[in-house]
């Protein structure tokens, strides 16, 4: 072997490198969610297979932690062309269409299961069917752990978050939610939380198992309460644009390996949220049960509120009350 070969050989040995044909297409994948978060770790599993099952034609980039930008801004490129795909939350598409708030409904289910089944019901893929109106292509929904409270100060005697300074997603639905409850809701993106948090400006959040311990944010709170109050979908998209310009057999690859992601982390869920709380009594966190009187009489409210603005609330309800089986 020449000395050269012998370089080359340990250099694709070295770093994995393997010869994309010349013809390799490079896409790219945003998210918000940072690196050790699920939803992170699926994108990058997915350009795994996207590689492997393209033979090397289709070259997937991950770019997580809103390195390229807010959701608004990743919507933005979507539409232009500028991102191809992107797991995004409810956030920006409710903002957008009034009947995507109707995902994050108080109390609609119970557990992370039905949370899935939710997601792959009748309402969620009559929504999935509005994105094209928006410039893209949707694939599927996966969704993160049941939303739970952290609060900065513990529970006062009232026992409810009346009063306090609530970090929550940018959507309409959840302010309202917050409003109701008597508390200050402040939209914040994820990434923008850990700032907020850790300085005092706001008392406290809705988050999950699995960012409450991966951020820490336990440390700054005297109250983690597992409420399990809402699901928290996510959406995978892709750029209508983009979309057109790729060939039917990509566009069936790309659609079948999304599918087949998005399915997993559905599935996945029940099982992280059940690890995570283990890591997080394992780090000597008390976790507290939590029920719908933290909220006042807000969930009530909501309803009434929410069914008037979106008749498709209540079939996305009646669906709900048949999984919980109650
Ligand atoms: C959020 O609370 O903003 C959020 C949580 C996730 C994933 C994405 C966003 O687990």
């Amino acid at each position: 072997m020449s000395f050269l070969k012998k370089i080359t050989t340990a250099a694709v040995l070295a770093f994995g490198v393997t010869a994309a044909p010349a013809s390799a297409q490079e896409l790219k994948i945003g998210l918000i969610t940072p690196p050790p978060h699920q939803w992170t770790r699926s994108a990058g599993h997915l350009a795994e297979r996207l590689a492997a099952e393209s033979e090397g034609r289709l070259k997937l980039s991950v770019f997580p932690a809103g390195q390229l930008g807010s959701e608004a801004q990743m919507l933005q490129q979507l539409q232009s062309g500028a991102l191809d795909l992107a797991f995004m939350t409810v956030g920006e598409f409710a903002n957008r269409d009034e009947e995507f708030n109707i995902l994050v409904a108080p109390y609609l289910v119970e557990t992370a299961e039905q949370a899935a089944k939710l997601l792959e019901g009748p309402t969620a893929a009559a929504l999935q069917g509005k994105l094209g109106k928006l410039g893209l292509k949707g694939l599927g929904f996966g969704m993160a752990g049941m939303r739970i409270v952290l609060l900065s100060q513990p529970l006062g005697e009232e026992g409810t978050v009346k009063g306090r300074k609530i970090r929550t997603v940018p959507l309409a639905s959840e302010l309202d939610f917050w409003s109701m409850a008597g508390a200050a809701p402040t939209p914040l993106p994820l990434p923008d939380l850990f700032d907020s948090y850790a300085n005092g400006q706001i008392d406290g959040m809705q988050l999950d198992l699995e960012g409450t311990f991966n951020t820490r944010y336990y440390d700054y709170s005297k109250a983690v309460l597992n409420s399990r109050h809402m699901i928290f979908p996510m959406v995978a998209v892709a750029s209508g644009r983009k979309w057109q310009s790729l060939s039917e057999a990509d566009r069936a690859l790309i659609e079948r390996l999304v599918a087949e992601e998005t399915a997993a982390i559905r599935a996945a869920y029940p099982k992280i949220d059940a690890d995570y709380a283990a890591k997080l009594a394992g780090a000597g966190v008390q976790v507290e049960e939590a029920g719908p009187e933290i909220f006042g009489s807000a969930v009530a409210s909501w309803y009434e509120t929410w069914r008037a603005k979106t008749p498709r609330l209540t079939e996305l309800e009646a669906e709900a009350k048949a999984l919980r089986g109650n």
